[in-house]
């Protein structure tokens, strides 16, 4: 139950025609290369998201399994020589070499998650893969960028770390972002069902254009959370009703706007769950992250030979700047630090948009540097 008290992060604000099908942009009669018949288009502004199937050629992925397997690399060996674990676990590979460092040193997925300070070159080919910008466009038009708020999922087995529970994407960014259509596309490196923690999403859950009232945070996690009976009385929904389970194969992928509430579910497989999310906006849009981060043209309608300025996007750190954004340098020294090579806490801004229900590591770090202020 949410305390009925007012948070920031609630304005009761609703922007029904920024996510709905008034927002879709006029379709091509000629389609560019991958681009989606209208009627697949107009499911992302009816339901709120749409699946994409057999979009992506393997040529286009492999590339990525081999930059998470170079992190995971990096992790097991920094690991082991810090002396954290006793062995790196060079003779397991893709699937549960994760695993395996997760087992010896709780939170190494957290490490592996944070690491992604810079975008590897293959997910900068896959983020502004040409295919997957002409269908970007069909959504919000000839003008994208990248926006800053993109995760590489590390979902290890029955873990509530990887655990990501209702919400909207709005709760995590700035309320500049609730009449902001942000589509997100969710790309799985395997297939994924029930078992290993597929997406669940609330179809039509956006149709309000409302975003409702999230806690955080979640069990001992970072994440926003957001009720169900909260979905129920604020936005109206069915959830037996409306709640879609997408088991998705590689290849695929779900695309999906930011006010449409979703989860995943427990990872009861044995190994990683590895996804992307990788997020896109109008340029002219605010990037709607606090003012940490800006986001990074892509593709303009002016300038066909436009150059990513990957080089100012990777200049920040997002995992860094949130980071600083809430901790008060003095108090944070005062603080008994964690190693800081291997602190597995993340902060986050969100955190001061709602009412917060539980205390953990991370929430705990976030409470102090308040009271210090
Ligand atoms: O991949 C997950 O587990 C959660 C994904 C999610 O919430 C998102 O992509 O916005
Ligand atoms: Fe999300």
């Amino acid at each position: 139950m949410t305390d009925g008290k007012s948070y920031p992060g609630f304005t009761g604000e609703r922007f029904p025609e920024k996510f709905d099908i008034r927002a879709m942009p006029e379709q091509p009669n000629d389609l560019k290369p991958g681009q989606l018949p209208e009627d697949e288009i107009r499911k992302f502004f009816t339901k709120g998201y749409v699946v994409v199937n057999d979009f992506f050629k393997p040529s286009e992925l492999e590339p990525v399994k081999d930059a998470i397997n170079q992190y995971v690399d990096v992790l097991a060996n920094k690991l082991y020589e810090a002396g954290k674990i006793k062995d790196p676990y060079s003779d397991h590979g893709y699937l549960d070499r994760l695993c395996k460092l997760e087992e010896e040193f709780p939170g190494a997925n957290i490490l592996c998650f944070k690491q992604m300070g810079s975008v590897p070159q293959a997910l900068k080919d896959l983020w502004s893969n040409e295919r997957l910008l002409n269908v970007v466009e069909q959504l919000i038009g000839p003008d994208i960028a990248g926006n800053p708020v993109w995760n590489l999922r590390t979902k290890t087995p029955k873990n509530e770390a990887t655990t990501v529970p209702w919400h909207q994407d709005c709760s995590y960014t700035d309320n500049s972002s609730y009449n902001v259509l942000i589509p997100t596309a969710w790309i799985p490196f395997l297939d994924t069902d029930e078992n290993n923690g597929c997406l669940q999403i609330i179809e039509n859950g956006h149709q309000p254009g409302l975003v409702a009232r999230h806690q955080c945070c979640w069990g001992g996690t970072w994440y926003t959370m957001l009720e169900e009976e909260e979905m129920v009385n604020t936005l109206g929904i069915d959830v037996k009703k409306q709640l879609k389970t997408l088991p998705i194969k590689y290849g695929s992928m779900v695309l999906f706007n930011n006010v449409i509430p979703h989860r995943s579910l427990d990872n009861l497989s044995d190994h990683v769950r590895w996804s992307v999310d990788l997020r896109w906006q109008r340029p002219s849009d605010p990037a709607c992250f606090y003012g940490l981060k800006d986001a990074v043209v892509m593709r303009s309608s002016k300038d066909p030979n436009l150059k990513i300025d990957w080089e100012s996007f990777d200049s920040i750190n997002r995992h860094e700047a949130q980071d600083k954004m809430l901790k008060d340098d003095s108090t944070v020294q005062s603080i008994p630090q964690e190693d800081p090579d291997f602190d597995i806490r993340i902060l986050g801004p969100w955190m001061k948009k709602w009412e917060l229900v539980h205390t953990n590591r991370h929430t705990e770090e976030f409470v102090r540097s308040e009271k210090a202020q």
